[in-house]
């Protein structure tokens, strides 16, 4: 019986994605448009995810409004605007994540250059991705970077570098409940399937 297997599975699939937590890290709703905010912050968190950085106080981690610089049209974060070194920007979730795209572009009408991903996994070992940006804000796809404990965001050539909509998924706990269901879930699977081999 192919199409109750088929419900049986989207149900199954339906219960396990309860356990995932989607979510984009946009730096909307603390900033007007006109604003020029979170000054030199050195932490700054959303949806359950931190961004810290190696950088004291003195260097530019800013949210900016939509209307300032050369935004996307929404509120983005920019940093190191002026660093003579490297900095580094880290993601952490409130579990293990992922993270599938993020936006880049530069503060700066003429900045450009590159940022350097390195994705550290929950069990060791890192993946490590270069992606360029430019005055021309882009949606940078990522594969691999799964099952992390944490993500740095290095700014390693250029100038002006800033980032929005950050497109991450932590896994969260299940609760006793959704546990309960996707035990009757693989009962019953197991059952059809039993049946449909009769
Ligand atoms: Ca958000
Ligand atoms: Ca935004």
């Amino acid at each position: 019986m192919p199409s109750l297997k088929k419900s049986l599975l989207s149900a199954l699939f339906a219960v396990a994605s309860l356990s995932a937590n989607a979510a984009v890290i946009d730096f909307e709703g603390i900033v007007a448009a006109d604003a020029r905010l979170f000054h030199n912050a050195t932490t700054y968190s959303e949806d359950g995810f931190a961004l810290a950085t190696d950088t004291p106080a003195g260097f530019h981690n800013d949210i900016f409004g939509s209307a300032t610089t050369n935004t996307n049209g929404s509120s983005i974060f920019g940093w190191c605007a002026r660093c003579g070194t490297p900095e580094t920007l880290t993601l952490t979730g409130p579990s293990a994540f992922s993270i599938a795209s993020i936006d880049l572009g530069s503060l700066s009408p003429n900045g450009a250059g590159t940022v350097t991903l390195t994705g550290m996994f929950v069990g060791g070992g890192e993946i490590v991705q270069a992606l360029s940006f430019g005055s021309t804000w882009a949606t940078k796809t990522l594969s691999g970077f799964t099952n992390l404990s944490k993500l740095n965001i290095i700014y390693t050539t250029g100038s002006d570098p800033a980032m929005d909509n950050l497109v991450v998924n932590a896994s969260k706990v299940p609760e006793p409940a959704s546990l309960a269901l996707f035990g009757l879930g693989l009962g019953v699977a197991s059952l059809a399937r039993r049946r449909a081999r009769r």
